[in-house]
């Protein structure tokens, strides 16, 4: 019985992993050219200390047990940067005002000193959705934003 049966396997398996084969972008070899991406960053105080004067209602968020002791809230503009797999960053990251402040990737950190504006450059080897944070324990977890890295196989 197995014997007779044994061709009408091997067709039926051929078959099923035909249907299986990838077809596509994911089979061909990337034709994207990577390019350098000019971008700009700024550091924006949002709800800060300072502003308990002229906002009195923030006076209660920071005080001790208010939601927000001990932190200030910030944000990177823009916060989310999408480039494409294999493209250079040619960053400029402005911190406005007297804080110091960092950008932080996994494998990246450029401190920001108050009142600069700093000039790094990133190469986005891997696709993917990568967090940005600042470092200063006081900003976070509002401080952040993230890179989206495309893969250079969906540009084609
Ligand atoms: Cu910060």
């Amino acid at each position: 019985m197995l014997r007779r049966s044994f061709p009408l396997l091997v067709v039926a398996a051929v078959l099923i992993c035909a249907g299986c084969r990838q077809t596509g972008p994911a089979d061909r070899a990337s034709t994207y050219r990577p390019r350098i991406r000019e971008l700009t960053v700024t550091t924006v105080p949002l709800l800060v200390k300072e502003e308990q004067n002229v906002l009195p209602f923030l006076k209660p968020a920071f005080a001790k047990g208010g939601v927000l002791e001990g932190k200030e809230v910030y944000a990177f503009s823009p916060s989310t940067l999408t480039v494409v797999e294999g493209d250079t960053l040619h960053l400029t990251l402005i911190n406005p005002e007297d804080d110091v402040h960092s950008f932080v990737l996994p494998d990246f950190v450029v401190p920001l000193p108050g009142g600069t504006t700093t000039h790094a450059t990133y190469i986005a080897k891997h696709a993917g959705i990568f967090p940005i944070v600042c470092a200063v324990a006081s900003h976070l977890p509002m401080m952040s934003g993230q890179l989206v890295v495309l893969s250079s196989k969906t540009m084609d």
